[in-house]
Formats: C-alpha cells, sequence, structure tokens
C-alpha cells in the first residue's frame, strides 16, 4: 500500500492537512489485532473555527460555478477513488476491520459511485416555469443551503462521507465532515483526492473528534444543514440541537428490519440473503434484517442449509481476500454483543450456531444464530449491531405483517416468497424507508434510502438527496400593471 497508516496531520482544512497538538489524542485501532495503527488529535476550537471561515469563504463561489463545472470535479474524484482503490480499500480494511475483500467492492467503489452519480446530476438541477395567466408567471430557482455538516459513524466511513459530501457539493454547499472517532483516517483520503480532483479549498473539510466536536458543528448558526449516520440516541440529541436553530436535517439511524421468508421461497436465495443481511461487515450495517420470521412449514429446513452454509465463513487476517468475516470494530462494540448472546441465553433463545467470543488479540466473534426467538425478548427489540440473527416462527401473511411493523424502528423491511403478488401487498405493508423483495441490503446510488418512524427522516441517495441538499426559491413576475385596494 502507498498509504502511511499515520497521516500527516489529523486534519483536512482549507485544501490542507492541518494539526493542533493541543486536542486530545484519539488512538486509531486496528480490530484484527487490537495494534495502535496512528495516533490524531481532537480537533481544538481553533480547528473547528478554520474548518467553518474556510467553507464560508469558499461556498459562494463554488454555488456559482455552473453544475457541469462542479459536475466535472466531483466525477474527476471519482475516477481517481477507482483508481486508487486497492489502496483506500486497504486503508478502510485497517480503519474498520473489514476484509478486503468486502471492501474492495462496497467502500472506496461506492463512494466514487456517489461522486460519479451527482457529479453528473449537477447540470441538470434547475427550477421550473409556472405559467399564471395574463402573462404573469413564476419560476423557481434551486440554490444551495450554504454549510453542511456530515457526521458519521464507524461502519462505513468513505461511503458514508462520500453519500454526504457528493450531493452537498453537487447543489453548491460546502461541508464539513467529522468521521466517526472510531474510524478517522478514510475521509481525509476523499478530501485529499476531491481537492486533487480541483475542488477549490474549504469546500470539504474534515475535522476529527467525538460528541465534543460533533455538539458545537450542529449548534453553530452559521452551519445550515446536518446530516448524520449514527445511533437514535444520538440522532434525537442532534435532531433537537438542529431544531433550534431550524437547521435542515438528515438522520440516518438504526434499526431492527424484518426479513420474511415465506414457504414458497427459493430455499438457497432466502439463505443467501439472511446471511446478507446478518454477517456482512459482521453484521454492523444499520439497515441488517436481523428479525428473520421464518414460515413454520420451512424453518427447519432453513436452520439446517443456514448452519451448513455458515461453515463457509472464513475468519483470518482481513487483508487475505479469501477471508470473507472480520472482527468487530472496537472492544466497546464487541461487548455489547456478547452482553446480548447473553442475554438471548438467559431469556430462552435457541443458540443455533455461534456466539462465541475468538480467544486471541482484536474483537473477533462468531458469526451466531438463535433459533426460537419471540417477540417480546431483548434480543428481537433492540438493535445489537454485530453478527447475531434472531429466526422467528410465523404462520401466515397477517400474522408477519402486524408482528414485522412492531417495532419503534422503520429502517428496511425484505421479503422472501415465489409469489409476487403477495411480495407487493407486504412491501406495501411495511413500515420501512427501504425494502427489498427476493434480495436483501443492495444500497446502489440511483436508489434512495433511509427509514421511517424512529430510523430517521430524510432520504440519501438517489435524485431524492437532491431535495435535502437546496431550497427552492420561488420568484412571482407580473407583466401587467400591480394594482392594490387603494
Ligand atoms: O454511534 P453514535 P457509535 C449504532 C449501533 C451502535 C451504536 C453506537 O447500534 O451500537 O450506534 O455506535 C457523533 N453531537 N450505529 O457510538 O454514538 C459520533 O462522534 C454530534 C448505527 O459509533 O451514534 C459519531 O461520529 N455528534 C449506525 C456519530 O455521531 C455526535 C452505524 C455516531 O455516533 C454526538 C454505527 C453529539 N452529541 C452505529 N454524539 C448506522 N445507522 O448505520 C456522538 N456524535
Amino acid at each position: 500500500m502507498t498509504y502511511d497508516l499515520q497521516p500527516p496531520a489529523s486534519h483536512y482544512v482549507n485544501g490542507r492537512y492541518v494539526e493542533d497538538t493541543a486536542g486530545a489524542v484519539i488512538e486509531v485501532i486496528y480490530p484484527a489485532t487490537g495494534a495502535v495503527i496512528a495516533k490524531l488529535h481532537e480537533a481544538t476550537e481553533a480547528v473547528i473555527e478554520e474548518a467553518i471561515t474556510s467553507a464560508l469563504a469558499a461556498q459562494k463561489a463554488w454555488a456559482a460555478m455552473s453544475g457541469t463545472e462542479r459536475g466535472r470535479i466531483l466525477r474527476r474524484a471519482a475516477d481517481i477513488m477507482r483508481e486508487r482503490n486497492h489502496d483506500l480499500s486497504v486503508l478502510e480494511t485497517h480503519d474498520t476491520g473489514k476484509p478486503l475483500q468486502e471492501t474492495l467492492v462496497a467502500d472506496a467503489t461506492s463512494g466514487a459511485d456517489a461522486l460519479e452519480y451527482f457529479g453528473g446530476l449537477a447540470a441538470s438541477l434547475t427550477g421550473e416555469h409556472i405559467p399564471l395567466g395574463d402573462g404573469n408567471f413564476a419560476y423557481t430557482m434551486r440554490e444551495a443551503l450554504g454549510l453542511c455538516v456530515g457526521i458519521g459513524a464507524w461502519n462505513y466511513p468513505t461511503q458514508i462521507a462520500c453519500w454526504k459530501g457528493a450531493p452537498a457539493l453537487a447543489c453548491g454547499n460546502a461541508m464539513i465532515f467529522k468521521p466517526s472517532e472510531t474510524t478517522p483516517l478514510s475521509a481525509l483520503k476523499v478530501a485529499e483526492i476531491l481537492v486533487e480532483a480541483g475542488l477549490p479549498a474549504g469546500l470539504f473539510n474534515v475535522v476529527q473528534g467525538t460528541g465534543k466536536v460533533g455538539g458545537p458543528l450542529v449548534t453553530d448558526p452559521r452551519v445550515n444543514k446536518v446530516s448524520l449516520t449514527g445511533s437514535v440516541p444520538t440522532g434525537r440529541k442532534v435532531y433537537a440541537a438542529a431544531a433550534e436553530g431550524m437547521k435542515h436535517v438528515t438522520m440516518e439511524l438504526g434499526g431492527k428490519s424484518p426479513l420474511v421468508i415465506f414457504d414458497d421461497a427459493d430455499l438457497d436465495s432466502a439463505v443467501s440473503g439472511a446471511i446478507n443481511g446478518n454477517f456482512y461487515s459482521t453484521g454492523q450495517v444499520c439497515s441488517n434484517g436481523t428479525r428473520v420470521f421464518v414460515q413454520k412449514g420451512i424453518k427447519e429446513a432453513f436452520l439446517a442449509r443456514l448452519t451448513e452454509r455458515l461453515k463457509g465463513a472464513k475468519m483470518g487476517d482481513p487483508l487475505d481476500e479469501s477471508v470473507n468475516f472480520g472482527p468487530m470494530v472496537s472492544e466497546n462494540q464487541i461487548s455489547i454483543v456478547e452482553r446480548y448472546v447473553a442475554k438471548g441465553q438467559e431469556e430462552g433463545a435457541r443458540l443455533v450456531t455461534g456466539g462465541k467470543r475468538l480467544d486471541q488479540d482484536g474483537y473477533w466473534i462468531e458469526p451466531t444464530v438463535f433459533a426460537d426467538v419471540t417477540d417480546d425478548m431483548v434480543i428481537a427489540r433492540e438493535e445489537i449491531f454485530g453478527p447475531v440473527m434472531c429466526v422467528l416462527d410465523f404462520e401466515d401473511e397477517a400474522e408477519v405483517l402486524a408482528r414485522a411493523n412492531d417495532t419503534e424502528f422503520g429502517l428496511a423491511a425484505g421479503v422472501f416468497t415465489a409469489d409476487l403478488t403477495r411480495a407487493h401487498r407486504m412491501v406495501a405493508g411495511f413500515e420501512a424507508g427501504t425494502c427489498f423483495i427476493n434480495s436483501y441490503n443492495d444500497a446502489p446510488v440511483e436508489v434512495p434510502f433511509g427509514g421511517s418512524k424512529m430510523s430517521g427522516v430524510g432520504r440519501e441517495n438517489a435524485k431524492s438527496a437532491i431535495n435535502h441538499y437546496s431550497e427552492l426559491k420561488s420568484v412571482f413576475v407580473r407583466l401587467d400593471a400591480c394594482e392594490a385596494a387603494f
């Protein structure tokens, strides 16, 4: 790899690396071994201030450029990311622990897709003409919001930086991005690449830190929009703080999504869906279908096939491309998962496979399946955010739909069935923002992604993201005389 794990400095502000060693130390840990691979400093007030002032100084000129010009820079950045995919993926693997087999296809590539997609869209962000009779008319202008703050989670650091940065920049905004303190490395490379592609300094700044840095960014009156990917408790705090300043928000939060498998489903395909929806990225995916409802007729066949297929999970050096199951991201996260595994056993769920933490350095735990899970168990109600699948039985469609929706969350939902009529009936009934029929967890940039209920507000990706990074100005034009009552 050509990238050093230790970046030149902690932050990327105003087109260059910036350091302030007065900030608290952030140790970056390689989850596969527990070794410290880099040390950074949390942003101080001075760093945050420079991030804000340089962003504001650059934003108006950026918004005044044509969409074609802005888009060209984003598309160039997409090309650079693709050229450097291998190095970026190795870095992402060190940052998150996710196996290289995954990071090579799901992180910088997904980020590049977002840059390419929104780069392509930038020139077509227009308003409309509204005829009003008698020659009078109105038109709308789509305008940038100004300064946007992006706050990331640790599971998809590159992807999250790009899913927020690309639409923000395409619309003519500046963005300050704060990665999760657990995975601070990759977003710095996104900033570097954008500047290399021609992005003027100040338009995409990266500042490091915990909520102590995120908090002041959210409340700063100069910030117009906040987009967060994280947990529901943090989302609630950030949303409330943003509301004080009447800021635009996008909240991409957690879930406990249902995946419903009817007994007419193709068994192997359904097992693949359940594996993708529970064990990809070691289960650390917000949209995971962790409540797997299996119709009674195929329950035992499903569990048998699933157990067989799980033998194909290969743990080991995440940089070995044949490894397909990595460690969890941190000691904190694995200990949360261990507590839930113990809770599931205490509650009387049947541990079908897995559940054990490996006796070695790093944060390794086996892919875990519980069967005979009931709706009221804690493991069926709370987001675990790890490789723990809960299998629940059901008898019929109406019953399973009601149970699937009986949650405070509403991020995603999936159904496997050979009956397409039933499939469409089910997705029409799901209380969830992102649904899948005979598939699970696909997230192409062309499709809106996001949740309802406690899982969030707004949508990322697709044309719909444009509405969350711009606003309309309406202009009324009178061609005849303007009259008044007196
Ligand atoms: O998330 P947090 P964490 C869920 C998952 C996991 C839990 C905790 O259930 O177990 O979240 O993960 C920043 N003002 N997800 O601790 O705490 C924080 O620094 C402004 C789901 O990583 O929500 C980080 O950058 N910012 C998720 C980001 O918010 C604040 C993926 C998220 O932190 C802040 C990851 C504050 N007051 C975890 N407090 C998903 N939806 O995919 C914290 N932050």
